[in-house]
């Protein structure tokens, strides 16, 4: 019998819903050293999270998180909840001596990620472990494109294109859900959705941006209220309407350690755009291209074939010895956006009994919320070059 690790998990909206798929489904296709027990989902209603715990899967019920990060059958605290309550629970979970998985952006202002990243290294060295959900590296492609950098396949870096596109909010009558409040949310599709092409770019180069011009803009500036709203629904609507108080978009440029020069776009208003993370790397020897609405696909150029063969070549990455792929269906049949959430559990529980630090780390976490702040200071003073501390 292998050993059991109890998860409690804090919120249960579609993130929630998203992990809670992940913590159901991982030891039945990978070979785990421990495996999960889905033992206590956390949320305010007792009567939705009732529903929801049998739904999901999820073995008992707490309304209070502060009970939850107490109990004796939790080892995993896993926050799925907007970013304002991130650190208190993180820091105390981890101050209880449970590992935690946290979503991101990791919190909604840099004192907050510094706090957590100083609780993460403070309980490391008591073995209790730590990670912030950019899902995106657990994309096969994403995995593979990393490797095929670090292998040097694409030379020196000279460009990142980074793009983040989404349409859910261009409708000026949807509502003012958490994600449109900078108090929940900590800002708008710089956080939600720049925060993890800043951490995707990061990871497939290696290296860190170093400062950054920016632009944001809010385009509607006044929506409905409604309430009971949860994911990206709209609940119902009071009547009455509220001031967004957050960028419905970002654009920056930035330059990466080692001299490559980025560019990043991350907005809600793309029309027809509904989840299109995309990065593009131009190097001295290749290029990579990927777009997570074809996320099965990773475009690789070798630039050092001769002209007559080189070109654009469509990597299918479900082959055996793609990252993650092995462990699903055979050879072109495909994941989809769940298996990047199964990864990210599997990987971290791996780590957890391996006795090792699992990836993106909080302290990974500290340094894109540092970006996030280099671009609003930015875009606040007029675009002005602003160096990320
Ligand atoms: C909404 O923009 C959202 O759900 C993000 O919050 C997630 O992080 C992203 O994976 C999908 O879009």
């Amino acid at each position: 019998m292998k050993p059991v690790i109890g998860v409690g998990m804090v919120g249960h909206a579609f993130m929630g819903r998203a992990h809670s798929q992940a913590w159901r489904s991982v030891a039945a296709f990978f070979d785990l050293p421990a495996v999960p027990s889905m033992a206590v989902l956390c949320g305010r209603s007792a009567e939705r999270t009732a529903a929801a715990a049998e739904e999901l899967g999820w073995a008992a019920v707490e309304t209070d998180w502060k009970q939850l990060v107490k109990r004796d059958d939790v080892q995993i605290v896993d926050i799925c909840t907007p970013g304002d309550s991130h650190a208190e629970i993180a820091i105390a979970a981890l101050t209880a001596g449970k590992h935690v998985l946290c979503e991101k952006p990791l919190a909604n202002s840099v004192a907050e990620a510094e706090a957590m990243a100083a609780a993460a290294r403070e309980a490391a060295t008591r073995g209790v472990r730590s990670m912030v959900a950019f899902n995106y590296r657990r994309v096969p492609a994403i995995a593979l494109a990393r490797r095929l950098v670090a292998e040097g396949r694409l030379g020196e870096l000279r460009h990142v294109r980074a793009q983040y596109l989404q349409d859910w909010i261009v409708d000026p009558d949807f509502p003012l859900v958490w994600r449109l409040q900078k108090e929940r949310a900590g800002s708008g599709a710089l956080g939600d959705i720049g925060a993890h092409i800043i951490d995707t770019a990061q990871f497939v180069t290696g290296r860190n941006l170093t400062g950054v011009s920016a632009l944001t803009e809010t385009f509607v500036k006044e929506r409905p209220l409604a309430e009971g709203s949860e994911g990206l629904a709209g609940g119902s609507r009071t009547g009455a309407t509220g001031t967004v108080d957050v960028d419905d978009a970002a654009l920056f440029i930035g330059r990466l350690e080692g001299g490559a020069l980025a560019s990043f776009e991350a907005t809600r208003f793309a029309a027809g755009r509904k989840n299109a993370l995309r990065i593009e790397v131009n190097g001295s020897e290749g290029s990579l291209a990927f777009d997570f609405e074809a996320m099965n696909e990773l475009w690789f150029h070798d630039h050092t074939l001769a002209g007559a063969e080189a070109g654009f070549r469509r990597i299918v990455v479900t082959e055996p010895d793609h990252p993650y792929a092995g462990a699903w269906w055979p050879p072109g049949h495909g994941l989809g956006y769940e298996h990047t959430f199964t990864h990210e559990v599997r990987d971290f529980l791996q780590a957890i009994t391996d006795g090792t630090d699992p990836e993106p780390s909080f302290d990974d976490g500290l340094r894109v919320q540092r970006v996030l702040a280099a671009v609003e200071a930015s875009a606040a003073g007029e675009s002005r070059w602003t160096a990320v501390e």
